[in-house]
């Protein structure tokens, strides 16, 4: 019974190293333009545009990756004003900016749908929020293919 005690506390430090580890501290990113995709984006209170690409122009536009891929939002600020682009379930978040044409980045690997959004409080609610979309492989396509 004295023995009991050992494997509850090594359950709950466990736990400890496990919660600690998803506050929000990112794993090492890999060199910038390694990413398999990247997209920009520029940063308003009333919401991302996108630059380049399909999604030049386009106001929060949806972004896309297959599973497995690595993701790099790059965010431009447009304005004098506190910003930031965060992914909620992929626990992935991006320094806070506020110079406008200050520039950061987010990347992350693709795992599911996902919001991608400010986290600086009353700026999602502005219109700072978006969708990142998990491509499905068609397994029609796929069977084509082999
Ligand atoms: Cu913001």
């Amino acid at each position: 019974m004295k023995l009991g005690i050992r494997p509850l506390a090594a359950i709950a430090l466990a736990a400890t190293v496990f919660f600690s580890g998803c506050g929000g501290s990112a794993a090492p990113e890999p060199p910038a333009g390694t990413a398999d995709r990247t997209y920009r984006l520029e940063a308003f209170m009333i919401g991302y545009f996108g630059q380049g690409g399909e999604i030049d122009g386009r106001k929060n536009p949806v972004l896309h990756a297959h599973a497995g891929e690595t993701v790099e939002i790059i965010m431009i600020n447009g304005e004098r004003m506190v910003h930031d682009v965060a992914l909620r379930r992929h626990r992935a978040r991006s320094e806070i900016i506020v110079e406008k044409g200050a520039v950061t980045r987010v990347v992350f690997v693709a795992q599911f749908n996902d919001t991608y959004y400010c986290t600086i409080p009353g700026h999602l609610e502005a219109g700072m929020a978006g969708e990142f979309v998990v491509i499905e492989a068609s397994p029609d396509l796929t069977a084509n293919n082999r």
